[in-house]
């Protein structure tokens, strides 16, 4: 009866591992033996706690111990924890499947990795880079992608983080990707663009052309502005996709572009004033748009660009602020 005296030997290996990770949290010692009860008489392992088989050791050393590879000055030791962290939120706000501002703890496992083969990459193939697109006209944002099973999106409002990457049966990761638009000033901006405020906000939630192009319609288009468009590429749970080596290309891409108020459109509706409404126009092009398409519409541009534009911008942020919440 060698064989059942090693599987008990084993249990009681794993039984130690939870005992001193729950010990370090202050679990108590009755709730422990529950633990160790419930193993011993049912067979199968207490689900709430962790399996053997899913023990990473890597994560009981620093990296920095004498003799290991990869060793190089300036190296951060990494946090040690002998059962996977998984008590690691315990006492701390739990993300628990919402999108909390203030800030949270997940403690749900990354998932499953894809294969360098099956790394995703993508290609924002609309706008293209310095392209001038007419304001308040609908467009599309392309995105071409590859190694992503699209469409996939579970519900921001309850699962958000919720669970693991998971990969299809070809090995690609199962999710989507979500496309954001900020307003850049100019386009050599060496600002970063605050990332709680956009223009413009979709997930998309579909499969595309089912070759990896995905589409998101920025319904009425932007105000004048310099922006810069984003993809934001998930997993299912919106968690953003994790892959198998550091050193790789960017699975996202981001390009910059132009919004122009379209030329004399409103030029000749200054009231027959065809040197002014001209000149108008123009100001609202010339990169003071955007932002300041306000100032140019206050006065200069009388009546006619300036109400419009005005009324124009304010929708399309509170359009974009109310896709977010119910898609993100
Ligand atoms: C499994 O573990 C949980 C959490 O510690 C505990 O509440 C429960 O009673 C255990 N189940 C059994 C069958 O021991
Ligand atoms: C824009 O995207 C939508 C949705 O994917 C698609 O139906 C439409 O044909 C696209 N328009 C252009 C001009 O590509
Ligand atoms: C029309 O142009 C004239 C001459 O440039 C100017 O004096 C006048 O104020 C303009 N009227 C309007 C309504 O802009
Ligand atoms: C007369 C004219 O062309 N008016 C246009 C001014 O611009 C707004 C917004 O782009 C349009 O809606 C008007 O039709």
């Amino acid at each position: 009866m060698l064989f059942p005296y090693l599987a008990l030997f084993a249990a009681s290996l794993i039984n130690g591992a939870v005992v001193s990770s729950n010990l370090a949290y202050g679990r108590d010692q009755e709730t422990r033996s529950q633990e160790i009860r419930g193993r011993q008489n049912n067979q199968t392992p207490n689900k709430t706690c962790l399996a053997a088989k899913s023990l990473q050791t890597a994560s009981e050393k620093t990296g920095q111990e004498a003799g290991t590879d990869g060793i190089k000055a300036g190296q951060a030791p990494s946090a040690t924890d002998d059962a996977n962290f998984i008590n690691f939120c315990s006492g701390q706000t739990i993300t628990n499947g919402l999108q909390l501002t203030a800030g949270s703890c997940n403690g749900i496992p990354m998932g499953k990795i894809p294969a360098s083969k099956n790394m995703v990459s993508a290609m924002i193939t609309n706008p293209q880079i310095g392209d001038k697109i007419p304001a308040d006209t609908t467009f599309n944002v392309s995105v071409q992608t590859s190694h992503l099973n699209a469409g996939f999106f579970v519900n921001p409002t309850t699962n958000y983080y919720t669970a693991p990457q998971d990969l299809d049966n070809k090995g690609d990761i199962i999710g989507h990707c979500h496309v954001t638009v900020q307003d850049i000033g100019t386009l050599k901006s060496t600002t970063p663009p605050d990332p709680t405020t956009f223009a413009f906000f979709k997930g998309i939630d579909d499969a595309g052309n089912g070759k990896g192009l995905l589409q998101a319609v920025v319904t009425d288009g932007l105000p004048a502005g310099v922006y810069r468009v984003c993809t934001m590429i998930a997993a299912r749970n919106h968690q953003p996709v994790n892959m198998p080596v550091a050193q790789r290309g960017a699975q996202d891409d981001c390009t910059k572009f132009e919004v122009v108020a379209a030329q004399g459109s409103n030029g000749s509706a200054s009231g027959g004033n065809n040197s002014k409404g001209g000149k108008n126009a123009g100001n609202a092009n010339n990169g003071k748009g955007g932002k300041n398409a306000g100032n140019a519409n206050n006065g200069k541009g009388g009546k006619n660009a300036g109400n419009a534009n005005t009324g124009k911008m304010a929708s399309g942020k509170v359009d974009g602020k109310a896709q977010d919440q119910n898609l993100a």
